[in-house]
């Protein structure tokens, strides 16, 4: 035996090598084609549509005015009917508004936590029978009721304010959020305006010619300039009526995810996350807000989530998401073959880019990996949060790595050790090197590379 080994390893060695490349080659590619199409099925799936990842398109417009907007990702039971009805309840939010601007009072007819990504600004709020204002900064969660007025400003000079929302609706219809305007909005009167007449003029017990000048004067844009007076006027107030002037209403001030300790850190990334633990007023919306920023070429090992369905937005940066699941792929006919072929998962795998929306469902494995050069920074709500966690798959947290050793071998066919090895062989947690930039790291290492090809060997690559 020995003998042969000896006679046969610089051919079996040339014959690693050849394969490493070749194999090396083909991922080169794949890892080039997945940068460059929007979509790529690849080996594993077939599918070429990712309904678990929406861009700009996937949005419509609710205020467009001159100075922001407003824009709502349509209904998830309308982008993904097959796939995400069950958070049709569920809407995403994203108000953009330009230095110094005026964001004209409203209520929605849902529940809603906003989050800000960007810009220094202030929220006040109507409820309860006062007002609260807030300040507003990078990284504030906070809660609005449904039905409470609520208006913004942006107090910055130089920088836009970017507001994300997750809206709970429970209006009429499933997934329907309407705005109400107080003072006139976007090309529309107010809902003052759209009352008779003569029904305001008794409830206001205000002459009609007067109300039509006073309702004249209204803007019919949601989103205005401010002069800076206004927007320091507004300004001072914010933060004063914290606590409000009832004694028992709790402070619903805001509470900045990105100031608390990191949930996960190291030097290829840390993640921030808040529950209702950290801030109360998420406990009814049963969510959980998360910010992940993930240093350029570096990626999340793979994870999923239990129960929650993690609905995320790129806020900056760019990269790759791959999510495996069972359902896509799997048409009606395929359905009905179903028991015949052996189960088979696809692969979703998206660009993803600044403004890039996607969900991933409970139980389905997924990563994220990100470009190389700027940091990839991703903010999501979870939800529901209750009794969820967060498995990985890889690194020194594996789950599986705390299987015993017999049920290792019974599972993977494999002694223990060699399960280990590969289980176990990321000794890194959470943020880890991507693929582009571990490969570079083996290749700078000449045993590791060995062991790299000897592995491709085995795999029968
Ligand atoms: C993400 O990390 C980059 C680089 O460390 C940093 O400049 C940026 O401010 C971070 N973003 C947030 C929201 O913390
Ligand atoms: C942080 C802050 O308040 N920034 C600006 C907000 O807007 C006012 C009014 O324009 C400025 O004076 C502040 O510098």
């Amino acid at each position: 035996m020995k003998k042969i080994a000896v006679v046969f390893l610089p051919v079996l060695l040339l014959l690693a090598f050849s394969l490493l490349s070749t194999a090396e080659q083909k991922r080169e590619e794949e890892f080039r084609d997945r940068r460059l199409s929007r979509n790529s099925g690849g080996p594993a799936g077939e599918e070429t549509d990712n309904p678990y990842v929406f861009g700009e398109e996937s949005f419509e417009s609710r205020v467009r005015s001159e100075h922001g907007r407003v824009r709502v990702l349509k209904k998830f039971s309308s982008l993904s009917p097959h796939y995400l009805s069950r958070i049709e309840n569920y809407r995403l939010g994203l108000l953009e508004a330009d230095p110094l601007t005026f964001i004209m009072p409203t209520h929605l007819d849902a529940d809603s936590v906003f989050y800000v990504i960007e810009g220094e600004g202030a929220i006040s709020i109507l409820h309860e029978g006062s007002r609260e204002s807030h300040s507003l900064e990078r990284g504030d969660i906070i809660r609005v009721w449904s039905g409470s007025i609520f208006y913004l400003i942006n107090k910055s000079h130089d920088r836009k304010l970017r507001i994300v929302k997750l809206l709970q609706t429970g209006g009429t219809n499933p997934g329907d959020v309407e705005a109400f305007y107080s003072a006139g909005g976007e090309e529309a009167d107010s809902y003052y305006q759209s009352f008779s007449i003569e029904l305001l003029e008794a409830a206001l017990n205000t002459r009609r010619d007067k109300l039509q000048r006073f309702f004249a004067q209204h803007k019919k844009e949601g989103i205005i300039k401010a002069s800076e007076e206004k927007i320091r006027a507004i300004a001072q107030q914010s933060g004063k009526s914290e606590g409000g002037p009832w004694p028992f209403t709790k402070s619903k001030k805001p509470f900045n995810l990105l100031r608390k300790r990191p949930s996960h850190q190291n030097n290829r990334g840390h993640v921030h996350e808040a529950d209702s633990n950290d801030y109360e007023q998420l406990k009814d919306l049963n969510a959980r807000v998360a910010h992940a920023n993930i240093s350029g070429g570096s990626m999340v090992a793979a994870f999923f989530n239990t129960r929650a369905f993690r609905i995320a937005l790129v806020e900056q940066g760019s990269g790759y998401l791959e999510i495996i699941c069972p359902h896509v792929g799997r048409g009606e006919e395929k359905q009905r073959e179903r028991g015949q072929g052996s189960r088979k998962y696809t692969r979703l795998s998206s660009v993803l880019s600044e403004g890039s929306v996607y969900v991933i469902p409970p139980g389905h494995p997924a990563s994220i990996v990100a470009g190389r050069g700027k940091n990839l920074q991703i903010m999501c709500f979870e939800m529901p949060a209750e009794n969820n966690e967060l498995v990985f798959l890889a690194g020194k947290n594996n789950i599986l790595r705390e299987m015993e050793d017999a049920a290792k071998e019974l599972a993977f066919g494999v002694a223990a050790k060699a399960a280990d090895e590969v289980l176990g062989g990321q000794k890194g947690e959470v943020f880890l090197p991507g693929p582009e930039e571990w490969r570079e790291e083996i290749r700078g290492h000449g045993d590791m590379a060995l062991e790299y090809s000897v592995l491709e060997v085995s795999a029968g690559f």
